[in-house]
């Protein structure tokens, strides 16, 4: 009997009571949003669209929503998803301008079009047809950023094979003819956590789940990241499960994380060596890229995991259900 009970306290992943709301970094007011609409019996899809929305507001951390992530000419852009698990339903935005409430954007590509994906300009003006108010996403912080990597000579950056030499260098650049292996930088700042991801499951084990997030810090003006693509930066399906990916969104798309974790929770595997092996096949051609992703399935288990990195050896994420009724804040070591 004591043997069992180790067991299950050492078992790598949690258990929560359906419904339940689980997302990334300790984003606990978000979490708080998402659980009342729950509580309140809303829908899973009202759920991850309030509870990423209120990271929009809250600018969780300074670093989702507007005023954040300043791109190369000081403007923040926004990209997020939502997808329902039960019809497979996408409504996304990438490269939003000038509108705060990117996953409300999203969710109305979803429900007043035919689309999946809008993204740039037309996106915004998608919304503002919408109904949504245009603003200027420019905020006194955003602008010191700015105004510091252009005085340190626009350094970081994401160019290569571009002259001037842009490790040292502003643009405007041109590219270089010999092409070399710029030395791999991070260019995502780990202590800056600019997504939330969000997964909710019903009642009946239903599962929807979003994004909301502004991206990278001095990137490219048209820079569109994992955030806002079905299957990289999250991903439901109500027959096996969610997921949801933060980190460094260039690298991690190419692997669409959220989506082999789901597939793996579908063949049996547990939430916690899903999100595992998503971040192995990952690690294994990008051994130092900085990423988490969250990982639950439709019987109320959910599990965590991280690329272990110097400064990064723990991972918080927030999951409330109604037994704990408040967002509980864990925690998955890295590897
Ligand atoms: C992106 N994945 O746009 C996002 C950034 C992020 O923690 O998640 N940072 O690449």
């Amino acid at each position: 009997m004591t043997t069992f009970l180790v067991y299950i306290l050492m078992l790598p992943f949690g258990h929560a009571t359906l419904p339940f709301v689980i997302n990334t970094w300790p984003f606990k007011d978000a979490t708080s949003a998402a659980w009342s609409v729950l509580q309140a019996g809303g829908s899973i899809l009202d759920a991850v669209e309030q509870g990423c929305s209120r990271c929009e507001v809250d600018q969780c951390d300074g670093s989702v929503g507007f005023g954040g992530s300043p791109d190369e000419n000081g403007e923040t852009t926004l990209d997020a998803m939502i997808m329902n698990g039960d019809t497979m339903e996408v409504g996304a935005v990438a490269d939003l301008r000038r509108i705060k409430n990117a996953i409300g954007v999203a969710r109305a590509v979803m429900q007043h079009t035919e689309h999946t994906f809008l993204v740039g300009e037309s996106a915004s003006v998608f919304a503002e047809n919408m109904g949504f108010t245009a603003e200027d996403l420019t905020t006194n912080k955003s602008l010191s950023i700015f105004t510091q990597w252009l005085k340190d000579n626009c350094q970081p950056n994401y160019r290569k094979n571009v002259l001037p030499d842009p490790s040292k260098n502003c643009g405007p650049y041109k590219p270089r003819a010999m092409l070399k292996q710029r030395k791999s930088e991070r260019q995502i700042d780990i202590h800056a956590h600019d997504t939330i991801g969000m997964i909710a499951i019903g009642q009946d084990g239903h599962v929807a789940a979003g994004t909301s997030t502004n991206g990278a810090n001095h990137k490219i003006p048209g820079r569109v990241g994992d955030s806002s693509v079905a299957g990289a930066g999250a991903y439901a399906d109500s027959t096996a499960g969610g997921a949801a990916a933060t980190g460094d969104g260039d690298v991690m798309m190419r692997f669409l994380p959220s989506f082999l974790a789901v597939e793996l929770m579908r063949t049996g595997a547990d939430p916690s060596s899903a999100c595992k092996t998503a971040i192995s096949r990952i690690k294994r051609y990008y051994p130092e890229f900085f990423g988490a992703v969250i990982c639950a399935n439709t019987t109320g288990h959910y599990g965590a995991a991280c690329n272990k990195l110097p400064g990064f050896s723990k991972f918080s994420f927030m999951v409330s259900d109604s037994p704990s009724n408040v967002p509980l804040l864990k925690s998955v070591d890295c590897f």
